[in-house]
């Protein structure tokens, strides 16, 4: 039998205009410092930051509220080296063969190659997976707007990473089976991301590049 959905008050804070702004003004000019970075040092992170922007990232708003998500921290120094010796591979095959010269042509500002130190270097990598769909059992539970629901909490979760003083990298070794694979997931899930996490390197340099202008982004319809 169906049973009715449950509904409680919300919690809702009302803010004076003043804090609004002051909040928000905030974090903007947090936010416009983030850069993803490639060169990390080895300081050790505290792990209570990383799981506390685990659960900001968890927070996030999904297809049917079915979370189809998991984030797998990666600290230990052996898997680290298996991830980085896996996705190096696949990076050196595609720089070299896969990635037609129109991709390599989008990518020379940025100046990636297939070598991955960082992989090694960052105390954490945080492997963000899929779920294509839930299993309850052996029984498949199908899944919603899963792309959309884990891009939200990816966002949230390098937003959290940042506010809380940390680098990231949103990295995308191409094909990532292998990390499903090393890391011993189940098959309802696929890697879609792999965030290493740390302090930037003391002579961290980053590409020359720029934001968008808001009105390149933003249109106000009349
Ligand atoms: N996965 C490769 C290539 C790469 C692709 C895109 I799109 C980027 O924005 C950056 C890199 C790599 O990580 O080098």
């Amino acid at each position: 039998m169906d049973s009715e959905p449950a509904f409680l008050s919300l919690d809702f804070q009302r803010l004076s205009p003043e804090e609004q702004t002051r909040r928000l003004e905030e974090f903007h000019a947090r936010m416009q410092r983030r850069r993803s970075v490639r060169d990390f040092s080895d300081e050790p992170v505290p792990f209570h930051l990383i799981e506390t922007a685990i659960r900001c990232a968890a927070s996030a708003p999904s297809g049917a509220n079915q979370q189809p998500w998991t984030f797998v921290v990666v600290g230990d120094v052996e898997t680290k080296r298996q991830i980085r010796v896996a996705a190096e591979a696949e990076e050196r095959e595609s720089y070299a063969h896969r990635m037609p010269g129109e991709w390599l042509d989008a990518l020379r500002p940025l100046g990636t190659d297939w070598r991955k130190p960082f992989l090694e270097t960052a105390p954490y990598l945080i492997v963000v997976f899929r779920q294509d769909y839930g299993l309850a059992g052996a029984q498949k539970v199908k899944h919603y707007y899963v792309q959309e629901s884990v891009g939200i909490a990816a966002g949230l979760l390098i937003a959290a990473l940042h506010i809380a003083g940390l680098a990231t990298l949103t990295h995308t070794p191409s094909p990532m089976g292998f990390l499903a694979a090393i890391l011993g997931r189940p098959k309802n899930e696929r890697a879609c991301l792999l965030i290493p996490v740390g302090y930037p390197a003391r002579d961290a340099k980053v590409p020359a590049i720029e934001k968008k202008q808001l009105s390149e982004v933003l249109v106000i319809k009349p």
